[in-house]
Formats: structure tokens, C-alpha cells, sequence
């Protein structure tokens, strides 16, 4: 278990000091992936390292189970970042033998998933998952969610609630449900994508897709999550998604209407803010710059050297917005 301050990561100074120089150009060169590259091995078994990302708070509950059944034959490494839950979150991570990542205050949702990301990159994720500790999402589907990935036809997979079964199905309130329902066709117009949902909590990234978004600094809170879906957009990436069955009971949603309404106007926000942008009216550094732009070098190193020794190739060519 480690401690961190502010998301960022302050173990393994002595690490770093051994590391290799990144030349300063290389810093800033604009990176962005091989988009129709299939993923050379890393993992286990000589195949992509997957990291799964899970962002706790009050999870105690629900983490086991979560746990439980994510199958370890497709998932390389486990991370669980607690955001200073007041729970016993951490206890249960550790006696379940996974990787924990402690904020030392509350940060929130956004905050929680910027650490879950750069600790993904660090540790060499080829492919990073997110997945709820809430037990929400059906964990089971993680070799469907990665595949699209792994066959080159996606840089991102979001696991929808509604397709299949349904989320009113799965216990979902209905002011969620429509609020979602609005907020993902609002969103689809504007990005110019067909996709069924796009607040979920079960999603999976490329590794490149990571290193080619400023992350760090979006939101702190829920947002967060339509900000780097409108970045992905933004930055050419090719979403798909597959059906997930969605679990409703009072420990897996601690997010009430009140909150949901600040997220939905937030969105909306998220929204115009890319319209803008993409109209040309206006240059904002979160849609154009990357993850390198805007971390520290020292951090920057452990991440390039983490990709260097395990993941895909990156080129240095325009972003084709
Ligand atoms: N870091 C952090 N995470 C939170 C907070 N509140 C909720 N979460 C997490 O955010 C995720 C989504 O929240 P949840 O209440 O399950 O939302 P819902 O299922 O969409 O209604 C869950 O994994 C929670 O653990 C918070 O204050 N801080
Ligand atoms: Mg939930």
C-alpha cells in the first residue's frame, strides 16, 4: 500500500534517479497512437498487460465481490485507488492481496481517476479497464469489453447498460434513466457519434489513448467522465461499446438527484465547451494538448518508461481533429 498527497504519485524517488533522460523535445512532441496497430504482447502469457482501475470510496461492502469475479486469467494487475474512504475499503484491498493507492484527503470521483490512470500507465497497462468497486457493473464481461481493443477495431469499449437487458431492468431510478437517455443523445449529436450510453461506469482505454489526453486537468468530480469521452471524440479516437447487465441496491449508488443535476449541467457544459472548440471559436489546451504537456517530467519518465518496456508504438504525427 501507498500513500499520495495530490494524485500524483511520490513513491519511488530512488527509482526515478536511475531512470534514463528523456530529451526535452521528445517531451513535447505531440503523441499520438498507431491508431490500426494491433497491441504487441506484455502481458502474461505474451499477450497486452490489462490493468483494471478501480476508483473506491465507502466501497468496503462491495469490493470482494467485485473482486471475486473478475476473471485473472484475461487481467494482469489490479489497482484499487481509495479516495481517504471512511470505510474499511483499504483493510479489505489489502487482505485481498491488491495493489492499494491511498489519497490522504477526499478528492473525489475525477480526482480518484486521474490517480487510477497515471498508476495504470506506471505499472505498464497496454490496456486500462475502469470498473466500479460498487459491484454494479457485471465484471464478468471484461474480456468482451477488451476485445474490440485487442482486435484494433477500438481505442476505447464503454460496457452500456442499455443495450440488452436494460437498465430500467437492473433497477436503474427512472429520473437516472432519463437524465442518461437525454444526456448521451444531447452528446451524440454534438460529437457525431451513434453510441447508446455514455456515463458508465465499466469502460476500457488503449494505453496511447491515455498518454494522448491532458487527463490531470478535467474535473475533480463526476464530469470528469464526459470530459475525456468529449476529448477521445475530439482527438479522433474510435469509441465502441458492448452490452453489460447493471446492478442496482442502495451500496452501489451513493449519488443522489441533487448531484446528478450538477453532473447534467456540467455535461452540458462539457458539451458546448467542445462545440466551440470544434468550430474553431475557441482553443481550449484540455482538447489539444497531452498527458506529457501537462505532468511534471519526473512523472512523465515513469510513464514513457513504463511504455517502452511493454506497450504499442507511438508516432509523432498531426492529431487529425
Ligand atoms: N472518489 C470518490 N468517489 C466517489 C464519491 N462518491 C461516489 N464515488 C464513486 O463513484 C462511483 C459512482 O458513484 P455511484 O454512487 O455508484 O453512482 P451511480 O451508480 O451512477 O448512481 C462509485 O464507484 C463510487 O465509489 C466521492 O465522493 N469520491
Ligand atoms: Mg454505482
Amino acid at each position: 500500500m501507498r500513500a499520495v498527497e495530490d494524485g500524483s504519485d511520490q513513491a519511488g524517488s530512488s527509482v526515478a534517479a536511475s531512470a534514463p533522460a528523456v530529451p526535452l523535445d521528445a517531451l513535447a512532441e505531440r503523441r499520438v497512437p498507431e491508431r490500426a496497430r494491433g497491441l504487441r504482447s506484455a502481458g502474461s502469457g505474451g499477450r497486452p498487460k490489462v490493468v483494471v482501475i478501480m476508483p473506491a470510496y465507502n466501497a468496503a461492502r462491495t469490493l470482494e465481490q467485485t473482486y471475486a469475479e473478475l476473471p485473472k486469467d484475461v487481467v494482469d494487475h489490479v489497482i484499487v485507488v481509495d479516495d481517504a474512504s471512511r470505510d474499511d475499503t483499504v483493510a479489505i484491498a489489502e487482505q485481498l492481496g491488491l495493489n492499494a493507492v491511498v489519497h490522504v484527503q477526499n478528492r473525489g470521483y475525477g480526482g480518484n481517476q486521474k490517480t487510477c490512470y497515471l498508476e495504470a500507465l506506471k505499472a505498464g497497462a497496454d490496456i486500462v479497464v475502469m470498473l466500479h468497486p460498487d459491484y454494479q457493473y457485471d465484471s464478468t464481461k471484461v474480456p468482451a469489453l477488451i476485445e474490440p481493443i485487442l482486435a484494433g477495431r477500438a481505442d476505447v469499449v464503454l460496457g452500456s447498460r442499455f443495450l440488452g437487458e436494460g437498465a430500467l431492468a437492473g433497477g436503474m431510478p427512472l429520473y437516472k434513466f432519463l437524465a442518461n437517455r437525454f444526456l448521451t443523445r444531447v452528446e451524440n449529436a454534438a460529437f457525431g457519434i451513434e453510441l447508446s450510453e455514455l456515463h458508465t461506469g465499466l469502460r476500457a482505454y488503449r494505453r496511447s489513448v491515455l498518454e494522448a489526453l491532458p487527463f490531470v486537468v478535467n474535473s475533480e468530480d463526476f464530469v470528469f467522465d464526459s470530459q475525456i469521452i468529449a476529448q477521445c471524440v475530439y482527438k479522433g479516437f474510435r469509441i465502441d461499446e458492448i452490452a453489460v447487465p447493471t446492478r442496482y441496491f442502495p451500496e452501489a449508488s451513493s449519488v443522489n438527484w441533487r448531484r446528478s443535476i450538477v453532473y447534467g449541467l456540467a455535461t452540458l457544459r462539457v458539451v458546448g465547451s467542445y462545440l466551440l472548440n470544434r468550430l474553431g471559436m475557441r482553443r481550449d489546451s484540455a482538447f489539444t494538448d497531452t498527458l506529457a504537456d501537462v505532468i511534471p517530467a519526473y512523472h512523465w519518465q515513469q510513464i514513457d518508461r513504463a511504455r517502452g518496456a511493454v506497450g504499442e508504438a507511438c508516432v509523432a504525427v498531426p492529431v487529425s481533429a
